[in-house]
């Protein structure tokens, strides 16, 4: 199987990248943050509790979207490999992953991180939040929060797949094509 982590800070793209990944390797796409959206969008109870958060630009609790995540891994293993998108985001979403996909006899290929700097990211969410209206996009500070976010909970997981030695950086400020290009 081939099983890619998508990584980036907020805005940096991988939503965007992943379209184009699943259209060329048909791999199953798994967005934390599209399935977030879609339980918020039914008014679920888990929606409900995952929009106070996520309006808050924080994380959602790690055990939710493993949960989210494990079923969806589960229901999934017939195909070629996933495209993890915006998950893991911290180091314990990270070792639940390894040893999900372990207990499955598969692994990680590589992570592959999109590199953006915070002001182009701020730039792009504020852009983004006119026209798709989502809540979380819509005021600098929310932003800012998901960025420190981001710096405190979710960058170790740099270090954690460097050490694997499954670490890929690409450079994520050069247009759409040629970033797929790269990756
Ligand atoms: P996500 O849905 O994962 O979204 P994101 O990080 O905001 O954006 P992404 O990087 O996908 O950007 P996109 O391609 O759209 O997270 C939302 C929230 O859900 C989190 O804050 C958190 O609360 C919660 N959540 C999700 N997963 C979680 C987890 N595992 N644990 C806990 N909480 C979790 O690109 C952004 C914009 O840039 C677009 O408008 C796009 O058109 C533009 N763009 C893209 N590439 C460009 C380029 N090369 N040049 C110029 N613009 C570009």
């Amino acid at each position: 199987m081939l099983n890619l982590v998508l990584f980036g800070p907020p805005g940096a793209g991988k939503g965007t990248q992943s379209e184009k990944l699943i259209g060329h390797y048909h791999l199953v796409h798994l967005s934390t943050g599209d399935i977030l959206r879609q339980e918020v969008a039914s008014c679920t109870a888990l929606g409900i509790e995952a929009k106070k958060v996520m309006d808050q630009g924080m994380l959602v609790p790690d055990e939710v979207v493993i949960r989210m995540i494990e079923s969806r891994v589960e229901a999934n293993l017939t195909g070629r490999g996933f495209i993890f998108d915006g998950f893991p985001r911290t180091i314990a979403q990270a070792l639940s992953l390894d040893k999900m996909l372990s207990e499955k006899e598969t692994s990680i290929t590589c992570m592959l991180a999109l590199e953006v700097e915070d002001e182009e990211l701020i730039r792009r969410l504020l852009n983004r939040g006119k026209e798709s209206g989502r809540s979380d996009d819509k005021s600098e500070a929310v932003i800012r929060k998901r960025i420190a976010e981001y710096n405190s909970n979710t960058s170790p997981l740099i270090d954690y797949f460097k050490k694997k030695n499954k670490f890929r950086g690409v450079l994520g400020v050069v247009s759409v094509d040629e970033i797929f290009t790269n990756l």
